[in-house]
């Protein structure tokens, strides 16, 4: 229960301005953006710092196109770093050399460079979002990436008075570039961040904050969709509205069965489509308060601090934003406590996929291949000569099947495009762990948590049906890890506390209605089995999204080979593609 006692005043002035836009059906067109990387002074409590943006905004700019669209996203890098841009969720169906991350699908883009992602948005609508995809830059570089339907929404009997974009972010008062680096040095755990944020801004909760604060107004009675983004870099988040219920309709672009909920747990790289009607009577203020709060397994120091936003009803006598007082009575009892498994348990229990006429679920009912992967966290002997500051002096590491991932030093889509001979990765990666152990059950730090470093990734031919069972270990701690894939969404056809077991858990999958998404939060020792069908041909990236346990190697990739058929095979690369 968080209470705001009478001392907590607001002043209105950073407004980002993010909403406006309503969808409208048009034919299939193509649409040009211009991203600008470049770096902007920005404040936030009291810490004035130059922040890495695109086009000098903080959240980035929202990329709003219509299902069917033809993307073109001109990205200049006017820094003196390199950097590259990733559209998450975006299926990127033939065109992997635009999906993003440094070293898997593209070289960076160069100080002073240019490339133009080129892609469709082909039968996906929803909320997704875009960001950077080199070291840690999505830290302050990420934005909403809207896709609107051709079809009105399946879900709503009553008009949406309007789509309002709800990012969630870290804000560090230092520089994150040096966080980042500390880190990977040391092996030590990072910093953690200075605030959470909801569109770029902290609330009245943080020292010297009260000013950036994002309110939105509404209507008494009428209802909205909230597009939530969580864009945060290594924190899992609960969101909740005081007095208001949420009912979901979407996550990860996909349309799901109705269902309304006090709170929603939302993962990095994760997106959920909510509802809500403007149904309750303020009081003087006004104002009721929306919040996020992480959502914590770690055992690694986390800021646990909660960024509040507002929602303001219209016309209800108090029209100033200049000062409003908060009353003593305004709290918000829908927020779950910050580790309540339980109820991010239950929550995630409750998606379901639409699966109707229109909107069908096409989960593989049968697969051709299994592949079980441990995801864990790791503790590597210290080399000579280096000094280590995690755990017993150790470094933090983590691995997929005790491989802790090397990024290779060109990237793996040009070289297998262009039968590059390579020694820099191998098409070897484990499809089961080599060492079975009771992988959540194990004493934490009893074992041998050495992992080994490799570039080992899977391969399969066109239109594989594969299951990847993600199993979550004991080692140093059991933890939440949000799994993202690239190029494919997948089905979430089980999963549990404790270990996987074929001969048990297959036969309670659902295969009628599960969600699907691209991110998969794996429950806290636990496991999640994911189905996909193999149809894009490509090198995709699979890593965890907390970025913390990425810069640790929690990755691999699967390349998916050329089909025989005539639209089945990745197309050349653009003239403009960046090379290492
Ligand atoms: C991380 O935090 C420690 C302790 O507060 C501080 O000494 C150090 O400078 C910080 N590192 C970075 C890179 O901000
Ligand atoms: C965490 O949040 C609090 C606000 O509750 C803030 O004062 C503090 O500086 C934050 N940062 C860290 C690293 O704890
Ligand atoms: C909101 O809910 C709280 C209980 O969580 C209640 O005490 C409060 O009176 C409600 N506020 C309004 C304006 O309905
Ligand atoms: C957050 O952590 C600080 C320092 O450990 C503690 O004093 C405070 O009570 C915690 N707040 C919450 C909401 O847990
Ligand atoms: C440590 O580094 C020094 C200087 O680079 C080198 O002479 C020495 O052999 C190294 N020691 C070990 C154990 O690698
Ligand atoms: C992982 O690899 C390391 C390094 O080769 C090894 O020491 C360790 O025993 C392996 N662990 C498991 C669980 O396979
Ligand atoms: C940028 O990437 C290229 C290609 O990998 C690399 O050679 C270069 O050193 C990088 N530049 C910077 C400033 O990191
Ligand atoms: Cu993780």
């Amino acid at each position: 229960m968080l209470g705001l006692c009478n001392s907590h005043r607001l002043f209105v002035v950073t407004l980002v301005v993010l909403a406006g836009i309503q969808p409208s059906y048009s034919s299939p067109t193509t649409r040009y953006f211009q991203f600008n990387v470049e770096w902007k002074k920005v404040t936030r409590l009291c810490h004035t710092k130059p922040l890495l943006t695109v086009n000098g905004e903080y959240p980035g700019p929202t990329v709003a196109v219509h299902e069917g669209d033809n993307v073109e996203v001109k990205v200049t890098n006017r820094i003196a770093k390199n950097t590259t841009i990733h559209w998450h969720g975006i299926r990127q169906l033939r065109s992997g050399w635009a999906d993003g991350p440094a070293y898997i699908t593209q070289c960076p883009i160069r100080g002073g460079q240019s490339y133009t992602y080129v892609f469709s948005v082909i039968d996906q609508r929803g909320t997704l979002l875009w960001h950077a995809h080199y070291g840690w830059q999505r830290a302050s570089v990420y934005g909403a990436f809207i896709i609107y339907p051709r079809m009105p929404y399946p879900f709503s009997a009553v008009p949406i008075k309007a789509e309002v974009p709800i990012i969630f972010g870290e804000w560090w008062n230092g520089d994150v570039d040096a966080v980042e680096n500390e880190m990977m040095l040391y092996g030590s755990g990072p910093n953690s961040s200075d605030a959470y944020t909801i569109n770029g801004l902290p609330g009245p909760l943080y020292p010297c904050s009260n000013k950036d604060t994002f309110i939105q107004t509404v209507e008494r009675g009428k209802t909205y969709m909230l597009r939530i983004i969580n864009a945060a870099l290594n924190d899992e988040l609960f969101f909740a509205i005081a007095n208001h219920t949420l009912t979901v309709v979407e996550v990860d672009a996909i349309y799901t069965k109705p269902f309304t909920t006090t709170a929603i747990m939302v993962a990095p790289g994760q997106t959920t489509d909510v509802l809500i009607t403007a149904n309750q009577i303020p009081d003087s203020s006004g104002m009721f308060l929306m919040a996020a709060t992480p959502y914590v397994t770690a055992i690694f120091p986390f800021n646990n601090s909660t960024t509040i936003a507002f929602l303001k009803y219209k016309n209800t006598g108090n029209e100033k934003f200049e000062a409003p007082t908060l009353p003593r009575s305004l709290t918000l009892g829908n927020l779950p406590e910050m580790r309540d498994t339980a109820f991010a348990t239950k929550f995630s229990k409750k998606l379901r996929s639409l699966a109707s006429l229109e909107y069908p679920c096409n989960v593989p009912k049968k697969i051709d291949k299994r592949v079980i992967t441990t995801i864990s966290l790791n503790l590597q002997d210290c080399p000579a000569n280096k000094t280590c500051k995690g755990y017993g002096d150790k470094r933090f590491s983590a691995s997929m099947n005790n491989q802790s991932f090397v990024r290779p030093s060109k990237s793996i889509l040009e070289s297998y495009y262009k039968n590059l001979a390579t020694d820099a990765y191998s098409t070897d990666f484990p499809e089961k762990p080599r060492n079975a152990f009771d992988y959540t059950g194990v004493d934490p730090l009893a074992e041998n948590m050495n992992a080994e470093f490799g570039t080992r990734i899977l391969v399969v031919s066109y239109g594989t049906s594969i299951e990847i069972v993600l199993q979550g270990t004991s080692f140093l701690n059991v933890e939440n890890h949000p799994i993202h894939v690239h190029g494919h969404n997948f089905f979430i056809v089980g999963s549990g506390f404790g270990n996987f077991n074929v001969a048990k858990h297959p036969a309670k999958y659902n295969l009628v209605d599960p969600p699907e998404r691209n991110t998969v939060a794996v429950p806290a020792g636990g496991w999640a089995a994911i189905r996909l069908k193999a149809d894009n041909p490509g090198v995709w990236f699979i890593h965890c999204h907390l970025e913390e346990h990425t810069s640790w190697g929690l990755s691999t990739a699967f390349i998916v080979k050329n089909g025989h058929g005539h639209s089945q095979s990745l197309l050349p690369p653009p003239e403009d593609f960046p090379l290492c």
